[in-house]
């Protein structure tokens, strides 16, 4: 980034929140319904880099990038300039109706990047769970049956359908039932909680002895998967896993579909999660850190089972927005440019040393887990594996305090994870692994 607008560092100028946040959020609980949560009352003015100002004036340390969504950064100078001009020339005509060339061209950079050299069609839309509905349509249409397989700890969005496939009830499902119908959920390899020295394949054999003894070959239309689990808690599947699942699917034509809508686009060292071993799956669903912040999510599948729907059974009003468009390009190419995947690993290395150190003075710290940018640690009571939520509750908290924006997930709420923005400084990052550090230092 050259000559940043927005120095590059933390600098608190008032308590936090502050007494602008303050007055927003006063005037916030009397218009916005309460359902939709905020983790700290800061209300952003801008930001730049892995830096958000806030109405009162404190630079923050952004280490959570808006759930992994602006892995270029905020305000990416690319991805602003090609917003503005897009906005400019034209905002909406629905591509069912007027079609345009930005659609194409991100189909065709998702194609591309997206694991496995065969050939490939993408649809786009403009959610996560949007993209996971869609997926779970087209499995079923492509093999005729109906069954969806998923896992525990499973996060895969809000609407209906994708309610019934997330794992947790709090605060996700409770009392919005009833769910839809054919959901089946089997075990996760979760290698801090499996039964120890479990390898990755004996994970696989006990999820697929679950779904052929609960579900039956015959009526699974695809096994749905987050390759590193994200609001779930990091989960990263022991070695072998994802690709002894894959290789059941195949062997048994059930369609295996990755979600890499918190995972994909360099956050995790590579392009994709499922790139690390090489796994293939025959649709991925993505979204997020796709567009630098816009809303876009796409499904990309093997060109047969994509030209197996009728013309007409996918789409929507604002699917594939030409604005969102646009930035995605911008921001894939920014990717490129930058090589953000390497960023990620080298983002990775730093937080997993500092990690290490924070768990040698701290026995709460029972696992390190994650790959690339996207790295948490599990909170414990010490010396057991008892999950520990209020820890990480109370230094989430200290460190939005301090200036640093960190998330927890988890499907006990015990797991503290950083998703810092892939062009964060060195500098910047230090300072907010410092915080961190000292909110832990704290807990003992
Ligand atoms: N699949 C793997 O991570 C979104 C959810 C935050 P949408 N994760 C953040 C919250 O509490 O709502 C997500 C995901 C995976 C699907 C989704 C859903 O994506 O764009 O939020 O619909």
């Amino acid at each position: 980034m050259d000559t940043p607008r927005i120095n590059q560092s933390r600098r608190i100028v008032t308590e936090l929140p502050g007494p602008r946040s303050k007055e927003l959020d006063a005037r916030r609980r009397a218009a916005v319904a309460p359902g939709v949560s905020s983790v700290f009352p800061l209300y952003i003015e801008r930001g730049e880099g892995a830096v958000l100002v806030d109405v009162d004036g404190n630079s923050l340390i952004d280490l959570g990038s808006g759930i992994a969504v602006v892995s270029v950064g905020h305000a990416a100078p690319a991805v602003v300039e090609a917003v503005q001009a897009q906005a400019a020339e034209f905002a909406h005509t629905c591509f069912m109706v007027s079609p345009y060339e930005q659609y194409v061209a991100v189909c065709e950079a998702l194609n591309a990047r997206t694991p496995g050299d065969h050939e490939k069609r993408s649809a786009l839309f403009n959610s996560g769970a949007e993209a996971v509905e869609n997926a779970v349509k087209i499995a079923r249409h492509v093999t005729g049956r109906q069954g969806v397989v998923v896992f525990d700890h499973a996060y895969h969005g809000r609407t209906n359908l994708t309610m019934a496939l997330t794992a947790k009830n709090m605060p996700y499902r409770n009392r919005f039932g009833p769910f839809a119908p054919e959901v089946y959920r089997v075990a996760m390899s979760y290698p801090y909680r499996d039964p120890e020295g479990m390898t990755g394949a004996e994970a696989a054999a006990r999820a697929v002895e679950q779904i052929e003894r609960q579900v039956g070959v015959d009526n699974a239309a695809c096994v749905l998967i987050e390759p590193i689990q994200g609001e779930g808690g990091f989960i990263v599947p022991a070695p072998g896993f994802l690709p002894a699942v894959a290789e059941w699917c195949r062997a048994n034509g059930v369609l295996f579909i990755a979600d890499e809508i918190q995972t994909g686009f360099c956050r995790t060292g590579d392009w994709f999660a499922c790139d690390d071993e090489g796994v293939v799956p025959d649709l991925i669903t993505t979204a997020k850190a796709m567009a630098g912040g816009m809303p876009l999510a796409a499904v990309t599948g093997r060109a047969e089972l994509m030209d197996d729907v009728h013309v007409g059974g996918l789409g929507g009003t604002y699917g594939g927005n030409p604005v969102s468009c646009v930035a995605a390009l911008a921001s894939i190419a920014t990717m490129e440019d930058q090589d953000l995947a390497a960023a990620a690993t080298k983002i990775g290395a730093v937080i997993g040393e500092r990690f290490t150190a924070m768990q040698a003075r701290n026995p709460g710290i029972g696992d390190i887990r994650g790959r690339g940018a996207m790295m948490a640690m599990e909170l414990v009571r010490p010396g057991t594996t008892e999950p520990d939520p209020d820890a990480a509750r109370r230094i989430v908290a200290a460190c939005h305090r301090a200036g640093v924006i960190t998330l927890s997930c988890g499907s006990y709420g015990n797991v503290l994870r950083l998703l810092p923005p892939l062009v964060i400084e060195p500098e910047l990052l230090d300072d907010g692994l410092g915080v961190l550090a000292d909110a832990i230092s704290a807990e003992r």
